[in-house]
């Protein structure tokens, strides 16, 4: 059965996002997010609490540096193609890894954030949030964060670090909506984060059709399960206008 016939007749589609959705915007993936000052440090290392309380000026400058990447970004092709399938099929659950807000600008209505957001700093002391000053003076180095009005505490990036829990609620309904699919597209990411990547194995495994879009081959173990090869921003808006033309 062509591909674009299992997101057309899918009456629960679960799309679930990695760094590689966001690439054609400009935002680099999260290992290729380190360069500049940042381009000796392991992601893996400087994503921690840790490396946050040993040097919060340079782990701060490093999130501050991002999020000003994304601010200037445009949604791509492949956002906006995900918004639209929200519309076309039956029941559309949107899971990302991501921690840009380029689905929400695309119009995707409801966005599971797996790994929090960059637009949302909170306290390291007190989890109070945080709201951050509009800004657009472009950050290439360490930056004090701002201190909360509660408890003067440092600001920290309301992402979730290595080491550190998925949001319950948000990781319970991603599980959930991976069972209950039947069909799950699994977008511009290498499946490495745990528990993340065991999102579209539930789904395999609960008898979905899976599709994996990378621009690198993603080895399928089982005959519902597919890798198409290509950019996001390409392939899925192809898919989409086959199995809904305009
Ligand atoms: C937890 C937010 C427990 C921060 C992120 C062994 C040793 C040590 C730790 C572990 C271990 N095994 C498991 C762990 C735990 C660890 C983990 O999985 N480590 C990995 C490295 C093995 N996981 C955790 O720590 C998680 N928490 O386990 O907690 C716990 C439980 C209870 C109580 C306390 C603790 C938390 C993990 C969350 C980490 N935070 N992001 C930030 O952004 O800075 S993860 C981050 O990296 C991203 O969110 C994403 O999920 C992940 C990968 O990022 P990228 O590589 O950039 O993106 P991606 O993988 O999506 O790759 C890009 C893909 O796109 C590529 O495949 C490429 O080919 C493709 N592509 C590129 N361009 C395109 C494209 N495809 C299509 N079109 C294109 N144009
Ligand atoms: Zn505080």
């Amino acid at each position: 059965m062509p591909l674009f016939e299992l997101i057309r007749d899918a009456k629960h589609l679960v799309v679930f996002t990695g760094a590689g959705v966001s690439a054609e915007s400009g935002i680099a993936t999260f290992r290729d997010a380190l360069t500049g000052l940042w381009e000796r440090y392991d992601p893996a290392q400087l994503a921690t609490a840790e490396a946050f309380r040993r040097d919060p000026a340079l782990v701060w400058g490093w999130y501050e540096s991002r999020r000003l990447q994304v601010l200037k970004a445009q949604p791509n092709p492949a956002h906006r193609a995900i918004a639209a399938l929200a519309r076309q099929v039956p029941e559309l659950t949107l899971i990302t890894q991501n921690v840009d807000d380029l689905h929400e600008r695309a119009g995707s209505p409801e966005v599971i954030h797996l790994h929090g957001s960059l637009h949302h700093p909170r306290c390291f002391a007190c989890n109070r949030p945080i709201a951050l000053e509009p800004t657009s003076v472009a950050v290439n180095g360490p930056q004090e964060p701002p201190r909360c009005q509660g408890c003067n505490g440092r600001a920290r990036p309301g992402v979730v670090w290595f080491g550190e829990a998925l949001p319950e609620r948000a990781i319970r309904t991603a599980m959930d909506a991976a069972k209950r699919c039947d069909c799950l597209l699994s977008i511009g990411t290498s499946g490495v984060v745990m528990p993340a990547a065991l999102i579209p194995q539930v789904a395999l495994e609960a008898g979905a059709n899976v599709i994996h879009i990378n621009m690198q081959p993603v080895e399928c173990r089982a005959d519902n399960e597919h890798s198409l090869i290509g950019a996001a921003g390409k392939l899925l808006p192809a898919l989409c206008q086959q199995a809904f033309p305009a």
